[in-house]
């Protein structure tokens, strides 16, 4: 059983959609909170409109999901949270009960948003939400906000990982993709004793939409079947090529990822 606190991507490619999807593809049972939602705009080059769920309504969602599932629910993704409010309401919930598996996917920013929000939400994720977080699978650019280390090369991807872990005392997987240089794509895992170098082929040079969610939600859903973070962690990363290999086409300027061809 795993839970995901995120937000809705009305195109079905992000957010809640994409951990729903990889959740029922890795067969646990999947549950969802919303936590806003995202309408990109066609007639604004795709922007992100952004809407937050009202906060009582969030932390309706939570009562209603903790209460029927209370003493069977130990593993929960958090993906876009957009404002400060929404994290301390979601993390109101969250102590009110023990937790197996808390993985961060620390989303700070979308088209669309306001720079300043963005800021604000990311100091609160990590005086919030890292604390509580057992695993943390940061983008490139979150990674520099989370670890202060400006990331072009590899190492300093592995130096940004051990930073995150440092401070968190999570498991680390931090994700390179199409962002540093080179033939493949480079995600490093730490956690606090090894340091892993996943990597794969890129595939295109394009970001796919959805790639890190579904990334974090297989991690997620591999922990809640019992498998050691490292493991989750390669198993996620040969999910999230599948999805990529698969992805959808629109009229967006990006494809959509899909997961309902993974094989294990
Ligand atoms: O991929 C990051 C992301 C997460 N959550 C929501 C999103 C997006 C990107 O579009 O819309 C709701």
């Amino acid at each position: 059983m795993t839970l995901t606190i995120a937000g809705s991507e009305a195109t079905g490619g992000a957010g809640a959609q994409a951990d729903l999807k990889t959740f029922q593809e890795l067969g646990t049972y999947g549950i969802v909170a919303l936590t806003c939602i995202v309408s990109f705009d066609p007639k604004e080059s795709w922007n992100h409109r952004f809407v937050p769920v009202d906060q009582q309504v969030i932390a309706d969602q939570l009562e209603a999901i903790q209460a029927c599932y209370e003493g069977k629910l130990g593993t929960v993704k958090l993906g876009m949270m957009g404002s400060p409010a929404t994290i301390n309401t979601v993390a109101t919930a969250l102590k009110s009960q023990d937790w197996d598996n808390v993985l961060l996917d620390p989303v700070l920013i979308c088209k669309g948003q306001e720079p300043g929000h963005a800021l604000d939400t990311d100091e609160a994720l990590k005086s919030t939400l890292l604390p509580l977080a057992t695993f943390v699978t940061p983008n490139h650019f979150e990674a520099e906000q989370l670890s202060g280390i400006k990331i072009t090369t590899e190492d300093d991807l592995v130096e940004a990982a051990k930073k995150i872990h440092e401070v968190s005392g999570a498991a680390v997987l931090a994700k390179g993709g199409v962002r540093i240089a080179g033939e493949d794509a480079v995600d490093v895992f730490y956690d606090g004793e090894q340091t892993v170098e996943l990597r794969s082929p890129k595939i295109g040079q394009e970001r796919v939409n959805g790639a890190g969610c579904t990334l974090a939600a297989a991690v997620t859903a591999e922990l809640a079947k019992g498998a050691t973070p490292l493991e989750a962690a390669r198993t996620a990363k040969a999910v999230v090529t599948s999805s990529i290999e698969n992805r959808q086409k629109g009229h967006t300027p990006f494809d959509s990822v899909y997961q309902g061809a993974y094989r294990s």
